[in-house]
Parts: C-alpha cells; sequence; structure tokens
C-alpha cells in the first residue's frame, strides 16, 4: 500500500475499526472514517481523530457514500450491526444495514474506481457444520440472519470482482479481542466481559460446563491481517480465515483472566447459552500461503494489553 494512499475504514469508530485506523495512519495513509456511532464512539479514536476525517452517518446512505468514497484507493468494510442476538432480533433492519449496506458500499466503490474493498467477514458463517479444523473449503451452514449476512458478503464481493473487475478480499475472523471492545450488553464478547467483572471483583459466569472451545485472536494481530490482505495482489477474490488455529475452552480463559488481573476470581457456573456452538477453531492455513500471516502474539499477552486498558478506565 503506497504511503500517499488514502483509506476509507467504514465502522472505523468502533472496537476493530478503531484499531485499524490507527495502524493505518502509522503506516502513512490517509483515513478516512463512515460510522454513524450506533455502538462506536468518537473517544475510540482520541487522540488519533484530529488526524482522520470523520464522516458521521450511515453506508446505508448512498449521497453520503458518494461522498466518503471521493478520492479513495483502499475500503476496509468493517461497518456492521455486529451482534447475533441483535439480527435475530430485528432481522430486516439488521439485513438493510449487512446486507444491503454492504451492496450499497461495494457498489459506491466500484463506481468511485477504488482498487480494492477488504470485507469483515466472520467465523459464524461456519454454524454447526461437523468438522475441524474449519476450513475455507467447507460449504458452511449459517444459522443467524448475521451469519448469512455474511456469507452473502463474501459472494457479492466475488461477484464484484468477477463482473466488474473490483478487487474484493474477505476475511473471516474468529473470536477478536483486545482493548476498546465494549462489555455494555450482555452479549458483549466474552473477554471483555470477563475484564468488566475482573475490575469489580464479581465472578465469571461460565455459561454451561465451561468446556465450549474458542480460537481467541488479538485485535492487533487481526488489523495485520487486513492490512496484509490490501497489500497482497494474489490475495484478490480470496476468503480467508483470521484466527490462531489454537483451542482455549471458556475454562482455560478464566484461569487466564485470573492471570492476567492478577486477582483471585471466583466463578459461577450457569445453564448453557441456547444455540451455543461447542466447537470453534480454525485452519489458519490459507491465510499463511496467500498473506503470509501467522498470529503473534498469545492469548496471554493478548489478555495482559486488554487488562492493561480495561484497568486504566476505572481510574
Ligand atoms: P463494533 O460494533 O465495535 O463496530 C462496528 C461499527 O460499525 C460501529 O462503530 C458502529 O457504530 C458502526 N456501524 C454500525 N452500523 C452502521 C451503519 N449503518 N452505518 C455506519 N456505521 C455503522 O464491532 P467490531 O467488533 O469492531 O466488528 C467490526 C466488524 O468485524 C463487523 O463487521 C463485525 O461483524 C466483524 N466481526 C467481528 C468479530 C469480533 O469478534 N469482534 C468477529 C467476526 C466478525
Ligand atoms: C462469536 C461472535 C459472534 C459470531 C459467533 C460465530 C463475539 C462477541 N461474538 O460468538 O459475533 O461471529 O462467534 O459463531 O465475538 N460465555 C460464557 N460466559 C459469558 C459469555 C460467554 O461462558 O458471560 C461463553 C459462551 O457460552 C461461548 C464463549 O463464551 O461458548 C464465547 O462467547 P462469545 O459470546 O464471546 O462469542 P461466540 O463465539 O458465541
Amino acid at each position: 500500500m503506497s504511503s500517499s494512499s488514502t483509506a476509507l475504514v467504514t465502522g472505523g469508530a468502533g472496537f476493530i475499526g478503531s484499531h485499524l485506523v490507527r495502524r493505518l495512519l502509522a503506516n502513512g495513509l490517509k483515513v478516512r472514517v463512515l460510522d454513524d456511532l450506533s455502538a462506536g464512539k468518537e473517544e475510540n479514536l482520541v487522540p488519533v481523530i484530529q488526524d482522520v476525517e470523520l464522516i458521521r452517518g450511515d453506508i446505508c446512505d448512498q449521497t453520503l457514500l458518494q461522498a466518503s468514497l471521493k478520492g479513495v484507493d483502499q475500503v476496509f468494510h468493517l461497518a456492521a450491526i455486529a451482534s447475533v442476538p441483535r439480527t435475530v432480533e430485528d432481522p430486516v433492519h439488521s439485513a438493510e444495514v449487512n446486507q444491503m449496506g454492504t451492496l450499497k458500499v461495494l457498489e459506491a466503490s466500484r463506481q468511485a474506481g477504488a482498487k480494492r474493498v477488504l470485507m469483515a467477514s466472520s467465523s459464524a458463517v461456519y454454524g454447526d457444520e461437523p468438522g475441524f479444523p474449519k476450513a475455507e473449503t467447507m460449504v458452511g451452514k449459517p444459522l443467524s440472519p448475521y451469519a448469512w449476512h455474511k456469507r452473502s458478503g463474501e459472494r457479492y464481493g466475488q461477484l464484484y470482482q468477477d463482473l466488474y473487475g473490483l478487487e474484493t478480499v474477505s476475511l473471516r475472523f474468529f473470536n477478536v479481542f483486545g482493548p476498546r471492545q465494549d462489555p455494555s450488553s450482555p452479549y458483549s464478547g466474552v473477554i471483555s466481559l470477563f475484564m468488566a467483572w475482573a475490575l469489580t471483583g464479581r465472578p465469571l459466569i461460565v455459561f454451561g460446563d465451561g468446556e465450549q472451545v474458542r480460537d481467541f485472536i488479538y485485535v492487533r494481530d487481526v488489523t495485520r491481517a487486513l492490512c496484509l490482505a490490501m497489500d497482497t495482489p494474489r490475495a484478490a477474490g480470496a476468503i480467508l480465515n483470521v484466527g490462531t488455529g489454537i483451542k482455549t475452552t471458556v475454562n482455560q480463559l478464566a484461569q487466564e483472566v485470573a492471570r492476567a488481573s492478577a486477582k483471585k476470581l471466583a466463578v459461577e457456573y450457569s445453564p448453557p447459552r441456547q444455540g451455543d456452538i461447542l466447537k470453534s477453531y480454525c485452519d489458519p492455513s490459507l491465510a499463511t500461503d496467500i498473506l503470509g500471516f501467522t498470529a503473534r502474539s498469545s492469548i496471554s499477552e493478548g489478555l495482559k494489553e486488554t487488562w492493561q486498558w480495561f484497568a486504566a478506565q476505572s481510574n
């Protein structure tokens, strides 16, 4: 990516987006953010906000999208209703944002002559399809509107490349964690919830027997994968897993959080969460082959930095 390039980050005021914005700025790019601040916050961009052109608005607003895309070379499309339960509660509105909004971002990118669109997909597309680790060759069994929105976004991305020559790459993020992940909803990521409870000394609530497996990836690795995907010519058209390939159970996670916070934390078991996927971890080899990407941060390193951030917020 040339340092004179301009990048648009949709959802740039959110958790992952705010980390990506910092990385792009550090790489010398000009950065524009389009975010309606429905889940993201301006304060996520402090202290780099003066260096960013922040456009507050909806990706579904075509006129605003066109303006946001003027002179943009690279588009990172992260804006979404990112909560599975919210897409279950409101399948129509969430499809407007996640499906129609994604299509509008692709179309406006094509019309603006952008070079490449990077799309945030999700491990959710695999659903409960049997077989481990999850590899891109599997068909996938989307179990929620959210999963279907992400799967259709991937296919639209490939169609835009095949039909119109707009390069697209979809990255299937596994369970991302790190500073600025919002713990305010009961459906927030388990690590942000455990951090918030550890701060106040509340017991960590573990659903079921805690032997569910996840592939937790630190946000800095995710933004590195996004930048590699932008810079790698042969990634055009690809759909790639972005995970570590390492299995961690929720019980192990609870122990790791206790270690990172240096606190003795009680664990309370509660009934299994309805529809919880018991095992999710990826085969990361395609991203290694195509992008030269492997995750670098161990879960304990990532948790240490995440804890430092959460602890600093409470001071
Ligand atoms: P987030 O909610 O923090 O970020 C999403 C951002 O999009 C927010 O800032 C929100 O305000 C913005 N947004 C929502 N609707 C919008 C709209 N209509 N117009 C403009 N902006 C809008 O979530 P995140 O965890 O940073 O996720 C970023 C992307 O990565 C999402 O597409 C999400 O589906 C995907 N993803 C995240 C994870 C994870 O573990 N966090 C895993 C897989 C995929
Ligand atoms: C993640 C994504 C979701 C979707 C899905 C695809 C997040 C926040 N969510 O859901 O968007 O992509 O993957 O399959 O990244 N747990 C507890 N106690 C709690 C909260 C959670 O034990 O208080 C368990 C939960 O039962 C699950 C694990 O922790 O087994 C991870 O839960 P999560 O909500 O962080 O993420 P997940 O994988 O269900």
